[in-house]
C-alpha cells in the first residue's frame, strides 16, 4: 500500500482544496490498495476558511513540501534491550539479523544506540587483555558516547551526509524532541519518492515545493498545460471547462460512481467558486450541467447555496487591503512590462467609494514590493456581474477600454473574467504606445 498525495497550486483556493477533496475521495473508492491524502501546500485565505469550515469537511491538512526527509527511510527496531541488559541478550538479535544497530533503553526511555562496533571494538579490548573473556558486561559498560540525533524532518540528503560524517553506523533520530527511530548507512542506499497527483495545476512552479523529486502520477486541471516531464504514463484529464471540481465529477461518471451528499456539496463550492455562481464566460455546458447535478445530489437549491457563499466572503472595507489583494493576484510579462493582476469578489459594488482609496494604496505598495511596471486590482460583484478596476499609476491606463470614474479607476459592466476579459485588454494597453 503506498500513499499518494493529491495538492492543488500554493495559493490553495477553493476550486483547488475541493478538487484534492473530491478527487481523493474518488480514488480511495477506485483504487482501495493505496492510501489518496488529499493537501495544500499554501495557507487558506480567511474567505476560503470561512467558507470551508461551513462545509464542515476534514479541511485537507497543510504539507510544505515532498523532499524526502529522514522521517521516509528510518527503521523502528521490533527489539526492546534495556541498558542494564547483559551484551549476551542481544547474541540471537545477531545472530538472526547482524543489525549495525540496536536502540537501547533505560526504564522505558531512550537511552542510545547500540552499534556493531561497540561489541567488535570491546571484544577486541578484552581479548587483547586476555585470550579469554571472563565476565559478560552490560550493554550500558560497552556503549559508547553518542553523537547528537538526527531530526525526523531533516532532508534524505542532509541526513546522509550527517551519517557519514559520524564515525558511527548508525545514528538516532529524534521527533519533536522524543526518540522516533535510528537510521543506518543502508537506510540511504535508495532516495525515496513520494507520489503526488495535481489538481487544479499542472506547472511544477505553481506546486508543491520539492515536486521536482516526486513522481508525478496524475494530472486533473482546467489550465494550460505547461508540465514536468514524466518517468512513467500518468494518467491526465485535461479539459477547458470552469473549473477543475467539475472535471473531478465527470471522473466520478466515468467511472459510474456517484459522489456522496457532503463530496457534492464541496465540488459544488468549488464549481461555483471559480465560475462565480456560473456566471463567469469562462463557465462552459459541462460546468452548469455538473453544477444542477451536484446540487441536487447534495440536496441544496443552487442559486441559494451560492449566494450563502459568497456571503461568507467578507467585505474589503473590513480586510487588511494588501493581504485581500495578494490572495489572488498573479503576475505577468507582456512585451518586458511586468504585470501583476488581482481580483477580489464582492456581492455589492455599492460601498466601493468607502474602501477604494486605501486599496489604491495597498496596491501600490505591492506592485512596489513586487518590482512590478503595472499593477491593477478588479473587484468583482458576483451577484450584479459588475466589476470594477484599479489602477496603479501608469502610462498604459490610458489605453484601457473602460468608463473612467475616478482617479485610476474605471467601471466595467459585465467584465468577470480576469483571464478571458481582462487580461486580452491589458497585453492590448500595453501594447498601445
Ligand atoms: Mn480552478
Amino acid at each position: 500500500m503506498s500513499t499518494i498525495y493529491i495538492t492543488g497550486h500554493r495559493n490553495p483556493d477553493l476550486d483547488s482544496v475541493c478538487s484534492a477533496y473530491g478527487y481523493a475521495k474518488l480514488m480511495n473508492l477506485q483504487d482501495p490498495d493505496n492510501n489518496y491524502i488529499p493537501v495544500r501546500c499554501g495557507h487558506l485565505g480567511d474567505s476560503t476558511k470561512k467558507i470551508l469550515d461551513s462545509l464542515q469537511i476534514d479541511i485537507p491538512k497543510y504539507k510544505r513540501d515532498v523532499y524526502p526527509k529522514v522521517r521516509d527511510v528510518m527503521m523502528n527496531s521490533p527489539y526492546r534491550i534495556d541498558a542494564g541488559d547483559k551484551l549476551t541478550s542481544v547474541a540471537a538479535i545477531y545472530e538472526k539479523n547482524n543489525p549495525s544497530a540496536i536502540p537501547v533503553y533505560d526504564n522505558g526511555r531512550f537511552y542510545g544506540l547500540l552499534t556493531v562496533d561497540d561489541i567488535t571494538n570491546w571484544t577486541m579490548r578484552e581479548l587483547a587483555k586476555d585470550s579469554k573473556i571472563t565476565e559478560i558486561p552490560s550493554i550500558r559498560m560497552i556503549m559508547s558516547e553518542q553523537e547528537p540525533p538526527i531530526d525526523a524532518g531533516e532532508l534524505f540528503d542532509e541526513g546522509r551526509t550527517m551519517l557519514q560524517g559520524s564515525s558511527k553506523r548508525g545514528l538516532a533520530v529524534f521527533e519533536n524532541g522524543e526518540y522516533a527511530g535510528y537510521v543506518t548507512r543502508r537506510c540511504f542506499l535508495k532516495c525515496p519518492k513520494y507520489n503526488v497527483i495535481l489538481v487544479d495545476h499542472n506547472e511544477p512552479h505553481q506546486s508543491i515545493r520539492g515536486i521536482e523529486t516526486a513522481n508525478i502520477v496524475g494530472i486533473v486541471d482546467h489550465h494550460r498545460l505547461d508540465a514536468i516531464k514524466t518517468d512513467q504514463p500518468i494518467f491526465i484529464d485535461a479539459e477547458p471547462l470552469g473549473s477543475t471540481c467539475t472535471i473531478v465529477y465527470q471522473l466520478y461518471i466515468r467511472n459510474t460512481r456517484t459522489p456522496d451528499p457532503e463530496t457534492a456539496k464541496v465540488l459544488l463550492a468549488g464549481l461555483i467558486s471559480d465560475t462565480l455562481i456560473l456566471k463567469s464566460p469562462t463557465t462552459t455546458g459541462n460546468d452548469v450541467v455538473a453544477a444542477h447535478t451536484l446540487a441536487s445530489l447534495a440536496g441544496v437549491n443552487l442559486e441559494e447555496f451560492g449566494l450563502n457563499m459568497f456571503s461568507l466572503v467578507e467585505d474589503l472595507k473590513d480586510r487588511d487591503p494588501e493581504s485581500a489583494i495578494v490572495a489572488d493576484f498573479k503576475t505577468y510579462v507582456e512585451k518586458g512590462i511586468k504585470i501583476g493582476i488581482g481580483q477580489c469578489e464582492v456581492t455589492t459594488l455599492n460601498d466601493f467609494d468607502s474602501y477604494a482609496y486605501d486599496y489604491s494604496e495597498g496596491l501600490e505598495a505591492i506592485r512596489k514590493k513586487s518590482g512590478l511596471d503595472w499593477a491593477v486590482l478588479m473587484i468583482t460583484d458576483v451577484i450584479h456581474e459588475h466589476s470594477t478596476l484599479i489602477c496603479t499609476d501608469y502610462k498604459s491606463n490610458k489605453h484601457l477600454p473602460y468608463k473612467p470614474i475616478g482617479n485610476n479607476l474605471y467601471d466595467m459592466p459585465q467584465v468577470m473574467s480576469r483571464k478571458k476579459q481582462l487580461l486580452p485588454e491589458i497585453i492590448h494597453a500595453v501594447g498601445e504606445h
